[in-house]
């Protein structure tokens, strides 16, 4: 299976992050992806291409403008501002009535982003921009015939909306991806199914007056789960898109025998969609321990779970595009990873 990546995340690496009231190190890392490869390159999955440069016009296609020249700027302006110079992080949030639009590098991050997990340092954006690229050349690949590609995107990208970061993101890789598959192949569909443990809040705003992007979900309820705010079964799409999302929100410590079923559920819709191509929004914090998810607030998934749900999902016979997104249990993410993959190409 053909891999994207690049070393471009390594700019990225914010020291801290606010989590529930406390300053913590960031479970974000780059050390993720440092374990993805080594588990890849063990189980000789490949070879390991590196992106190529899309441009903007792609990523300008899901993403609003005043949004990215902020990304692009603000760490140097917060710095400049007096604003603390290891993390731009917002402590002023634009939320219901106190929504202006605001430009002082201070007030901006409160208007672009919706939580304090998403800090912002000298070179966030570029990684983010290497990100959308592997997912872009991930996608490239289906438009030339190949079945399933492995996007090992990082920062992650499913929480980010058109104008706002959060949850560890800051560009949608996998809704960039889609949107660059409709566009180039006529007449095309796309259905994303999203596999991580938290909602993909952003991918399901992105597209949800959409029917040409069906957007499915399988998640921890946001009646216990970040992102709280979004990913309730009855949001299933408005206008044109009425009856394209579809959320199936599951208890706090689902195991494999009730999520294959979700899984089967999810599967079911997108096989009666027919899609021409599939992005899979792939995390891997359902594993059972996962620190972010936390202990009796996630999924207890085991790692033997992981080739099935890759073989359930091959079983839809699809042009798959597998998007990396989150999964914190570092000690098992790249066997995690190298299951699902191995389960999508038997
Ligand atoms: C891409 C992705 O997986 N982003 C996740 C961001 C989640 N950030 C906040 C999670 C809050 C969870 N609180 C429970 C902590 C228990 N130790
Ligand atoms: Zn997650």
């Amino acid at each position: 299976m053909i891999v994207i990546a690049s070393d471009t995340h390594l700019q990225h690496n914010p020291p801290h992050e606010f989590l529930d009231g406390a300053l913590v190190p960031i479970f974000e890392t780059p050390a993720r992806v440092a374990i993805i490869r080594a588990a890849l390159e063990r189980a000789a999955i490949g070879p390991i291409v590196a992106p190529r440069s899309f441009g903007i016009e792609p990523v300008r296609a899901v993403h609003d403008d005043g949004y990215l020249t902020y990304l692009e700027t603000i760490y140097d302006r917060w710095v400049v501002a007096g604003g603390a110079p290891e993390a731009v992080i917002p402590g002023t949030l634009a939320v219901r009535w106190m929504t202006r639009p605001h430009t002082h590098p201070l007030a901006a991050p409160g208007y672009y982003t919706f939580d304090t997990c998403a800090p912002i340092v000298a070179g966030t954006y570029a990684a983010a921009r290497a990100a959308a690229d592997i997912a872009l050349t991930g996608a490239d690949r289906l438009l030339a015939g190949e079945r399933c590609v492995y996007a090992l995107c990082r920062p992650p990208g499913h929480h980010a909306g058109r104008d706002l970061c959060g949850g560890y993101c800051f560009l949608n890789n996998a809704a960039i991806a889609a949107e660059y598959l409709i566009r180039n192949a006529a007449g095309a569909t796309c259905a994303i199914l999203d596999i991580d443990v938290h909602h993909g809040n952003g991918t399901q705003q992105i597209f949800y007056e959409r029917n040409d992007v069906l957007f499915v979900s399988i998640h921890a309820s946001p009646d216990y789960q970040y992102p709280f705010f979004l990913g309730y079964a009855d949001e299933r799409g408005a206008g044109a898109g009425e009856g394209y999302n579809l959320n199936l929100p599951l208890a706090a410590g689902v195991g494999n025998r009730e999520y294959l079923l979700a899984l089967d559920q999810a599967l079911r819709a997108i096989a009666d969609f027919a899609p021409r191509f599939l992005v899979l929004s792939a995390g891997f914090d359902t594993f059972a321990g996962d620190p972010v998810a936390g202990h009796g607030g996630g999924f207890a998934l085991s790692m033997a779970v992981y080739p099935q749900i890759g073989r359930h999902i091959a079983a839809l016979n699809l042009p798959t595009l597998v998007v990396q997104e989150g999964g914190y249990a570092i000690e098992a993410l790249g066997d995690n990873v190298v299951g699902l993959l191995q389960g999508l190409e038997e």
